[in-house]
């Protein structure tokens, strides 16, 4: 039996196979628990219909965090579905791509910072707000971060600084949540090559950079992030919220790779 048999999760983003948010929907799914899919609009339906069917679901919603709308009718739609709610996973994120790229500080405006905190941390916030009700007995909630939200990184500009609004998103919802029993969890994940990050300039780069310097020599896979998803949003980890685990192969733990050293 798996460590999340019986749980009912509702999952965002994914919006293909390569999705960080497929490799979590795929471990809860080998783990047990029952899922439902949101997609952002209308072109992504199908392929969401599509990814449900692969794990033996059909139920998908659309959910498009911009709208206020969207999110009252996934409640409403969650709650003719199911009478309770176990898990959230939250594996959204978007800034203006322009904003991706040169120095922050020559590419950022009022309006793409605006856009990158409202996708990217404040709709955590309003989907937590939204399905509460539906976790009466208690549940878990889980984000996706980046580590441009604790220190600087090329291009990665506006989008760090809403990662870090979204880190701290964690440590209130945390709070305001604990005494009902639901936690509330990030991941930071290592780079990892998927929609989200293609046409990033520079990052074959970077991801050779990650594999250089990380403990265990290599990037990380979606289904690494899933498996870890699945323990942080089962019984397994009771203990534990508020907290923002690293899945990036040590990266983050690193001062200097001993490859400089040996000057490899
Ligand atoms: P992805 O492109 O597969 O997923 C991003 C998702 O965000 C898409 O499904 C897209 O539909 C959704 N989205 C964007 N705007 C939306 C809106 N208005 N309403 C609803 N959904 C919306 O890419 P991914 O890399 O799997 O990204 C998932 C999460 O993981 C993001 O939060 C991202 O910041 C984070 N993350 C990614 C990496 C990486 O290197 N790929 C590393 C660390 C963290
Ligand atoms: O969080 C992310 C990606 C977030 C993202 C990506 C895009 C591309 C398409 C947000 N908004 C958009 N908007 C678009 O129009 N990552 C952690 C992946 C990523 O993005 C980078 C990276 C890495 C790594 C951007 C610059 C530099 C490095």
């Amino acid at each position: 039996m798996g460590f999340l048999t019986g749980k009912r999760a509702l999952v965002t983003g994914v919006a293909s196979n390569r999705s960080i948010a497929w490799g979590i929907a795929a471990a809860m799914a080998r783990e047990g628990a029952e899922l439902v899919l949101t997609y952002e609009n209308d072109k992504l339906g199908g392929r969401a219909q599509k990814f449900a069917a692969e794990l033996g679901f059909d139920k998908t919603v659309r959910c498009d965090v911009s709208q206020d709308s969207d999110i009252e009718s996934l409640q409403t739609t969650l709650q003719e579905h199911w009478e309770q709610l176990d898990i959230l996973v939250h594996s959204i994120a978007f800034a203006p791509r322009e904003e991706l790229e040169g120095m922050f500080l020559d590419s950022v405006t009022r309006s793409g910072f605006a856009t990158a905190h409202e996708i990217s941390s404040y709709s955590f916030t309003a989907l937590a707000r939204a399905l509460r009700p539906m976790m009466p007995s208690g549940g878990s909630m889980l984000t996706l971060s980046y580590i441009g939200s604790q220190r600087s990184m090329p291009g990665y500009n506006v989008m760090g600084l809403a990662k870090a609004s979204l880190e701290a998103n964690v440590r209130y919802l945390a709070q305001s949540l604990g005494p009902e029993g639901i936690r509330v969890n990030g991941i930071s994940a290592g780079p990892i090559k998927t929609l989200a990050a293609s046409g990033i300039k520079g990052l074959k780069q970077m991801l050779n950079f990650y594999e250089d310097t990380a403990p265990l020599g290599r990037g990380v896979t979606i289904e690494e992030v899933g498996n870890t998803a699945a323990f942080l949003c089962s019984g397994l980890a009771s203990g534990i919220t508020g907290e923002i685990t690293y899945v990036d192969g040590g990266f983050n733990t690193v001062g200097i790779s001993p490859n400089v050293a040996n000057g490899s």
